[in-house]
């Protein structure tokens, strides 16, 4: 694409189920922001778009577990994610949610155009259906094993962990959510988007047109997705809370959330154009508009095949350019959730950490989980901040504000002739503008963000190896050289941290009595306003554009006067670190508390019953991993009645060497089945501690081949 005429930036609609974390943070909204503000900062029109995700089986259950409405939970959690969305400074166009009526309007008329068109299958099939809940039982309403990884805690909609998208009566050992009865099958009807005849389109468009842009960890999911076949998806459901479905025979039915939800993109994009006097087409329908999704890479297979799929059956739409999306971020060695409480939540990281968004900001990106999984430990943050943000960028401006103010009274001082080093270093300055936006334009946050540091420590060694303590006793016009020197890179940074420690460019700007640059989100328009108003009478030089830094002769004329010093940032304690990882060991001690909650006693059963199964001991005489998947092992036992194979889920508690010889307990009269092909004849009975790890139910003293007695 030549250079884009305008950007459509979108951002993944988070749930309103729960309050957002430092995951979402990280995997999606710090880089979007970084993007959307550089791009302002370079000139460009940017509509930066979000908004909350509030239909979808999530929330329906939320609000049965806390006994209220649907939108009683999306009306609280999307008023808490949208204030920490503007407590970090994630400076969105405009953040919307898909309850609102614009939205329900957009995504019906999409619809009915799609329906009008004939693009979609009206089919009626047999779906799981829990009777005792009188309830069809889709995406998170129920769970299984699924057939691609073995994931038992797949949804009917969606495995988490391999990221393929499925029909819930894909799921092996489907379980209702709701009750935990095995589902029954009962006839309905939904309209299904198929795929499968969108499968030339998506192969030119991605695996040709995008095989060199698309990050290899998007490109390679999609990819095997399209090389696995694409299968027709359902695109309704049968369920009360969403967007009731705009057709006959419709009734009692809504849109799949996950067709609903992209559309929001759009809506989102019609409300804030309406707002602002725009025409919301330019941003979804010209081609001269650069379309861009920051997601997690569990949105991948809804970015990347069915929104597109949705956007090019209706005809009109531009296509995403990129789909930069992100790995997962874990906490201190262990997944992100939300339902275990082990995440740092946004709201309490800014009780403990008051005005310190930036160094979260600072120490996420730096550690974003751009091309894999990646670990946010405290003691890393706590580094990042003291040896990062305190002794390279804090350190360098404060020496350059405290010197000037203490050798000039905050006057910039005129230099005298530049050495060779005062030289290289203004050109230096010079280069940094496109070093950080070449790494931005490529969706490298992480490198863009050291980038910046390094313009800092160039700083530090200027100072450092130019003494000015020293020839201020020795050469009056040398220092005023080096303090001019030093404050064209303070003021640079000023500029060029924008993007990443948006509020510390905000003090920084203050401290330097610089304009600040245009903003385009009114909420931190009000927050500069506020700032700003507390400076109004000082003179102010212009605003230092991101090109000025690399086109001005100086950026901080002499005899501009700066302002009085102020910590940018502060040194954390050990003692502060070990709150935090306190916290996180009470919230792992309250779920294994949690976990051992002794489960309900199951329904009872006759003595006669019992006797039918047929428990023997055995010992395990082989053992091999199954291929592609995390969880089964294949064993040889003997049971002392015969040598059979069992396929067994304990791959992820036990390799298959430890268990070789092992003793087990075999249940022999199981009804064999295939497990990813296998044909498994039994069950080794397990148990599980409260950390989750798998035991083995185990008689140490008994003889092979004895069958469990009732004493
Ligand atoms: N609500 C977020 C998730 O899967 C989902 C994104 C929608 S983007 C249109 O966690
Ligand atoms: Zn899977």
């Amino acid at each position: 694409m030549n250079k884009p005429k305008r950007y459509t930036i979108t951002t993944a609609l988070p749930y309103t189920n729960g309050p957002i974390h430092i995951g979402h943070l990280a995997g999606v909204y710090v880089p979007a922001d970084i993007y959307a503000r550089y791009l302002r900062l370079t000139g460009n029109d940017v509509a930066f778009i979000g908004g909350s995700d509030e239909h979808g089986v999530p929330i329906t259950i939320k609000a049965k577990n806390e006994g209220v409405s649907p939108q009683d939970i999306v009306d609280k959690y999307h008023a808490i994610i949208k204030k920490s969305f503007v407590d970090f400074g994630i400076t969105f166009d405009n953040y919307s949610r898909t309850s609102a009526p614009i939205h329900h309007e957009t995504a019906s008329e999409f619809f009915k155009t799609l329906n009008d068109k004939g693009a979609f299958i009206e089919e009626t099939s047999e779906q799981l259906y829990d009777a005792e809940a009188n309830q069809f039982l889709a995406d998170r309403f129920v769970v299984g094993t699924c057939p691609k990884c073995g994931n038992e805690e797949a949804y009917g909609d969606q495995c988490e962990k391999c990221g393929t998208s499925l029909n819930a009566t894909d799921l092996i050992n489907p379980k209702s959510a709701i009750t935990g009865n095995v589902p029954t099958l009962k006839q309905t009807k939904h309209w299904f988007l198929p795929l499968d005849k969108h499968e030339a389109f998506l192969k030119e468009w991605i695996l040709e047109g995008h095989k060199k842009d698309w990050k290899p960890n998007v490109y390679g999911q999609v990819k095997s997705w399209i090389d696995d076949g694409l299968r027709p998806r359902a695109v309704t459901r049968d369920l009360d809370w969403g967007i009731p479905v705009p057709a006959e025979g419709g009734e009692g039915k809504v849109l799949y959330v996950w067709f609903d939800a992209p559309i929001g993109y759009i809506s989102s994009t019609k409300e804030w154009a309406a707002r602002e006097g725009k025409d919301w087409e330019l941003y979804w329908k010209d081609k001269d508009t650069k379309l861009v999704h920051f997601i997690g890479k569990d949105n991948i297979v809804f970015h990347c095949i069915i929104f597109p799929a949705m956007l090019k059956a209706e005809g009109s739409y531009i296509l995403p350019d990129n789909v930069p999306a992100n790995e997962f971020l874990n906490l201190e060695g262990n997944k992100l959730s939300t339902s275990k409480n082990w995440a740092v939540w946004l709201p309490e990281y800014l009780e403990d950490f008051p005005g310190q968004q930036d160094v979260l900001r600072y120490a996420l990106n730096a550690n974003a989980p751009e091309t894999k999984d990646n670990d946010f430990t405290w003691k890393d943050f706590q580094a990042r901040n003291n040896n990062e943000l305190v002794a390279i960028f804090g350190n360098f401006i404060n020496r350059v504000v405290v010197l000037t103010n203490k050798y000039y009274e905050g006057i910039v001082p005129a230099p005298s002739d530049f050495t060779q080093v005062d030289a290289e270093t203004l050109a230096a300055i010079k280069a940094y503008p496109d070093v950080i936006a070449s790494s931005i334009e490529r969706y490298r946050f992480r490198e863009a963000g050291q980038e910046l540091m390094n313009l800092a420590r160039l700083g530090n060694k200027y100072l450092a190896d130019e003494e000015p303590w020293k020839t201020i006793k020795v050469d009056e016009s040398r220092t005023k050289t080096i303090m001019y020197v030093a404050l064209q890179i303070a003021s640079a940074l000023a500029t060029l941290c924008e993007p990443f420690l948006p509020f510390t460019s905000e003090k920084l700007k203050n401290i330097l009595k610089l304009r600040h640059n245009e903003e385009q989100n009114d909420e931190v328009i009000s927050n500069k306003k506020e700032i700003a108003t507390t400076h109004k009478n000082e003179s102010r030089n212009d605003a230092v554009s991101w090109n000025d830094v690399s086109t001005k002769k100086e950026l901080l004329p002499a005899n501009h006067k700066i302002g009085k010093a102020e910590l940018l940032f502060s040194k954390i304690e050990d003692d502060t670190i070990q709150k935090q990882l306190d916290k996180l060991e009470a919230s792992k001690k309250a779920n294994e508390i949690a976990n051992t909650a002794v489960e309900a006693q199951k329904e009872t059963i006759t003595f006669e019953d019992f006797t039918k199964l047929d428990i023997r001991v055995g010992t395990i005489l082989e053992a091999e991993k199954m291929p592609k998947t995390k969880k089964l092992l294949k064993l040889k036992v003997d049971t002392g009645i015969d040598t059979r194979t069992i396929v067994s889920g304990i791959a992820e508690s036990f390799s298959a060497e430890e268990v070789i010889g092992k003793r087990v307990t075999v249940l022999v009269n199981l009804a064999p089945r295939a497990l990813r092909g296998v044909e498994s004849q039994g069950m080794i009975l397990m148990t599980e501690t409260a950390d989750g790890k798998l035991v083995f139910v185990n008689p140490d003293d008994a003889e092979v081949g004895n069958g469990l007695q009732v004493s």
